[in-house]
């Protein structure tokens, strides 16, 4: 039987449908993956607020013949994909095929996954699939399967998988494997390993010739922490409630197959939550060093130590993102970051005295509704005494998950409209229909402009005069896309690396 896996996300990464088609492919069964990354709709230089991807009646009758022997058709969501999920759902929905989405959109929302498809899968969804695949080739209509919603029935025993270091290598093919090439408006087989080599590509200074090849994966899957705001605050829940670890031995496996097939490889993306929150990972980053990869990775300040951070810059840390999301203590405590946020000012004297030309990336969040102005001052001037000259900002726009701790507070409050498809706002903060003049305080200290000019352009008068309604709701917004509108034409709309 043939089971297509679709996935709609603009990286080809997709850890979690790539560790399914495996196990289903390790049971015998015969799957191919489609990926259609549309990276001019999630370009930041799109100037739409919302994440709209729409495909063409020509791709979609593309997809459907590739998948017209296909009994079962996954497709993997996040949130702001869900009018992807819903627009396959429909193109390719037949009498005799199964649509089953899974993701962090079904996990979070499965009721409104089941408008759209004939199952949603909640939480792991590798054995979900397997028994799925497995009851509809016996040819009985699947039932009772776990973390599997199906429509019209109720809603589904959950069990996670235990033990992470039991599943195989992600598929990687590359035999029936297919990409959507946007610039050629093609789908394209993947022929070798080697075809992987432009979505692996990434040019560490903008004045680099020569790309360096990363490879994502994962060392764990869930956070130790629990942030309001964050999908962990539901998957805690709803998948499992400790973080699961992947075993040395088969991180070591990993990185060896990694080798053989992708030998331009060199740097590894560990896209764990918290990677810093390994017991082991010092070994897992000597593990590293000893396979000649440098890696990039993320962790919660509160993990910190200095010991630690030097270990891992020796065993070849090339950058890493630490999330603050905001310093004000009122924000720390909507977003339940308080202990989170803890080492931040070690984390910050780290840096800026031992490695002041380290890659840090410090993430932050704006458009908070219950962030006042002199709150979000009260970061920004934080990170101008505090935040290494050589470091980077990450700018995210505050997005409600459906059942998070925070969604619901802005539902009770009445801030969150929703009757409207809330979950399709895109994080890209210039994509916003209200900008805020403090946001373009953070975005020059991106830009590192000088720190005593941002300081003066936060004087009061000029907060007072440029966070009026009419200046963040028409003007900076206005302006904003008139610049992007001049780069896309300047530059060619839908500038994309594939
Ligand atoms: C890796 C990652 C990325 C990577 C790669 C994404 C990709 N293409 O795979 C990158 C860096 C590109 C990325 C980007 C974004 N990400 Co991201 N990302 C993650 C992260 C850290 C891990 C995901 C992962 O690989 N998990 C491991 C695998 C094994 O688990 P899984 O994907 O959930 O899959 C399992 C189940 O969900 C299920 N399943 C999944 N698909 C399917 C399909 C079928 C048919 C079935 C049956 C089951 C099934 O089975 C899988 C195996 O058990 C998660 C955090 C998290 N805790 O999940 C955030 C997360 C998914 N990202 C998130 C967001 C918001 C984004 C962005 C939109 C914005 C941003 N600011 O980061 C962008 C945009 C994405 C894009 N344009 O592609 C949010 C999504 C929230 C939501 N409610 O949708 C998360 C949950 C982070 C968070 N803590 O809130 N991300
Ligand atoms: S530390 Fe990061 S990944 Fe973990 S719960 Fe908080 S926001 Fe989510």
């Amino acid at each position: 039987m043939r089971i297509s896996l679709i996935s709609p996300y603009s990286s080809l990464y997709n850890a979690g449908l790539r560790s399914i088609s495996s196990v289903l492919k390790g049971a015998g069964f015969d799957t191919q993956m489609i990926f259609l990354p549309m990276p001019s709709t999630e370009s930041g230089w799109n100037i739409s607020p919302f994440c709209h991807i729409s495909y063409s009646q020509s791709l979609m009758q593309r997809v459907r013949a590739l998948t017209e022997d296909s009994a079962v058709i996954g497709v993997t969501l996040m949130d702001n994909y869900m009018q992807s999920g819903a627009e396959l759902a429909k193109a390719l929905k037949r009498e005799d095929n199964f649509i089953i989405f899974g993701g962090v959109f079904p996990t979070l929302n499965p009721q409104k996954a089941l408008e759209y498809a004939d199952a949603a899968c909640v939480g792991d969804g590798e054995y979900a699939m397997l028994e799925l695949v497995r009851q509809l080739e016996a040819g009985s209509a699947p039932r009772a399967i776990k973390n599997t919603y199906f429509r019209g029935q109720s809603y589904p025993e959950l069990e996670y998988i235990h033990e992470v270091s039991s599943l195989p290598i992600p598929d990687y093919g590359p035999e029936g494997h297919f990409v959507y090439v946007e610039h050629l408006d093609e789908i394209i087989p993947i022929k070798s390993f080697d075809d992987y080599k432009p979505f692996m590509a990434f040019w560490p200074e903008s004045n680099t010739k020569e790309p360096i090849y990363i490879y994502r994966m994962e060392t764990a899957r869930g956070c130790p922490d629990n942030c309001t705001y964050c999908a962990n605050n539901i998957l805690k829940k709803v998948q499992a409630p400790k973080v699961r670890f992947r075993s040395l031995a088969v991180i070591e496996e990993e990185i060896l197959w990694v080798k053989a097939n992708f030998p331009y490889v060199t740097e590894l993306f560990i896209e764990d939550d918290s990677f810093i929150a390994r017991k082991d990972i010092r070994e897992t980053a000597e593990l590293f060093k000893k396979y000649g990869m440098t890696f990039k990775c993320f962790f919660a300040p509160r993990h910190f130590t200095e010991e630690l951070l030097t270990n891992l810059i020796e065993n070849g840390m090339a950058a890493c993102h630490v999330g603050l999301q905001s310093r004000a203590s009122e924000t720390e405590k909507i977003y339940r970051r308080v202990s989170v946020n803890r080492n931040m000012d070690e984390v910050l004297r780290f840096f800026s005295e031992k490695y002041p030309r380290f890659p840090l990336i410090v993430d932050l969040i704006v458009d908070n509704p219950w962030e006042t102005t002199q709150e979000t001052l009260f970061t920004l001037n934080y990170l101008l005494d505090n935040v290494p000259q050589n470091s980077m900002i990450g700018i995210s726009s505050l997005v409600f998950y459906n059942g998070t701790a925070l969604c619901n507070k802005a539902i009770e409050e009445n801030i969150l409209d929703t009757k409207t498809d809330y979950q399709l706002k895109t994080w890209h903060w210039h994509r916003q229909n209200k900008i805020h003049y403090t946001t373009l305080l953070f975005l020059m200290l991106k830009l590192r402009l000088p720190r005593n000019l941002i300081r003066a352009l936060a004087a009061k008068p000029l907060i007072i005069l440029l966070e009026r309604k009419f200046v963040i709701k028409r003007l900076i917004p206005g302006a904003v896309k008139i610049v992007k509108k001049l780069y896309n034409t300047i530059k060619g709309a839908g500038v994309s690396k594939y």
